[in-house]
């Protein structure tokens, strides 16, 4: 039998090199779309990565962008692909309200151009088609917890185009036939999250901290909560949503809510350091209390290494979200298997590597890499 074959987008992102792991070992041939960048940016996927002077290889990366119709129907046409995972994205929401007619372009109407060029070249009954939709779409919740058929209420330039991307799957679905789903993805993170979303910005950061890289870590909306999984567990079921007989839209996510504040609080224990919050508002803090091991050698009791800057607040915030996954459980039969602590564990645990190196690097007299931004 002839190998599957498959499309993502974004695939040198979070999610995208997972997907691309996972659709090798289950023998696909992965195609990927990479941008072109003044510097490499293919980071994520390199242990992936095949020489294309080899012969017969199931990894392959093209030069593309969703801004560019012609670019993706060249490769479309090229690739005849039984699947497509639409992941590429501006997919900050800080960003987007710096940035709010260029993600509308790429997240919104990227996502048509995909379709549309699936449906031109006469693909739209072999080629399956995925969506990275969002739990930003329900923005300013109705409903709690937030299922299939909550209301949406979308909050950033980012959720308003993804808003367009959901409701065009759904209608190139019902439209054209296409087997087209969208996955209502709740926050996932790993150690390959990108390091300006909050919760790599707190790994890295206090790991940074930890190694006398850094001071302290300014942070914006610690109350805000969020329903974390693990990137890994919420790729699996990107797959399995293309597998069902019938294409459909299925929430994702742990059922569990947190706070910033809290997913602070677990990365410091994780380096041993123990820490009390004070002040409210803009004038919170997160002064140590206590240490324990050799995790955090730059550190003592009552320094103060987190701080809120209101730079890091947003125009209109998404303050609470909480997703319920039982129809995905009962009809794809998904679970996730990591927890956010677990998952939060492993995250410290690879910045601190990182730190470590860069620490060294810096004693030798090299410069490293501290700043993060969002
Ligand atoms: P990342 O930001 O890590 O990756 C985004 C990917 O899109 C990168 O490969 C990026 O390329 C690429 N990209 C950005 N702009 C363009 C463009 N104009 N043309 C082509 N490619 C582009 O995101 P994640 O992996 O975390 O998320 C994957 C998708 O899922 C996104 O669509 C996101 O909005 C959505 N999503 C994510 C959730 C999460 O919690 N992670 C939850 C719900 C939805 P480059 O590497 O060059 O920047
Ligand atoms: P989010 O993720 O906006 O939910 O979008 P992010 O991690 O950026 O923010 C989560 C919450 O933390 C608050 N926060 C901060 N956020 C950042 N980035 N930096 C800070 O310093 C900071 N301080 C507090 C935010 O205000 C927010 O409430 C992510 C992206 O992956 C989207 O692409 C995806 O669609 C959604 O998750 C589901």
């Amino acid at each position: 039998m002839e190998r599957k074959r498959a499309l993502i987008t974004g695939i040198t992102g979070q999610d995208g090199s997972y997907l691309a792991e996972l659709l090798l070992e289950k023998g696909y041939e992965v195609h990927g779309i990479k941008r072109r960048a003044s510097s490499f940016n293919t980071q994520r996927v390199d242990h992936i990565y095949q020489d294309p002077h080899v012969q017969n290889q199931n990894f392959v990366l093209h030069y593309g962008d969703l801004s560019d119709s012609s670019n993706l129907t060249r490769i479309i046409q090229e690739v005849q692909p039984d699947e497509v995972y639409n992941l590429a994205a501006q997919s900050h929401v800080a960003v987007s309200f710096e940035a709010p007619e260029y993600t509308a372009d790429v997240d919104g109407l990227g996502t048509l151009r995909l379709l549309e060029a699936i449906r031109l070249l006469g693909l739209e009954k072999k080629t399956r088609f995925y969506q990275a939709s969002t739990s930003e779409l329900y923005g300013l919740v109705q409903e709690i917890p937030q299922k299939e058929t909550t209301p949406f209420y979308p909050r950033s330039p980012y959720a308003v185009a993804k808003l367009y991307a959901y409701w065009i799957t759904v209608n190139y679905r019902e439209a054209y036939g296409m087997y087209a789903c969208n996955g209502i993805l709740f926050n996932h993170e790993s150690p390959r999250r990108g390091e300006t979303f909050v919760t790599r910005k707190i790994t890295r950061g206090l790991a940074n901290i930890a190694q006398g890289l850094e001071d302290c870590l300014y942070m914006g909306n610690l109350d805000s909560l969020r329903d974390w999984g693990h990137a890994k567990d919420y790729v699996r079921m990107q797959w399995m949503m293309l597998q069902q007989e019938q294409a459909d839209d299925f929430v994702i996510a742990t059922g569990v809510q947190y706070s910033v504040r809290e997913f602070i609080r677990w990365s410091a224990a994780e380096l041993g350091v123990r820490l009390r919050f004070e002040g409210s508002g803009v004038d919170e803090r997160a002064v140590i209390e206590g240490i324990e091991g050799n995790k955090a050698p730059a550190l003592k009791e009552g320094d103060v290494i987190v701080r809120v800057d209101p730079r890091y607040f947003r125009p209109a915030e998404v303050e609470t979200l909480l997703g319920d996954p039982s129809k995905a459980k009962q009809k794809l039969g998904w679970t996730p298997e990591i927890s956010v602590q677990q998952m939060c564990a492993e995250m410290v645990d690879e910045d601190l590597k990182i730190a470590r190196r860069h620490a060294l690097l810096k004693e030798h007299g090299h410069d490293v890499p501290v700043s993060v931004e969002n």
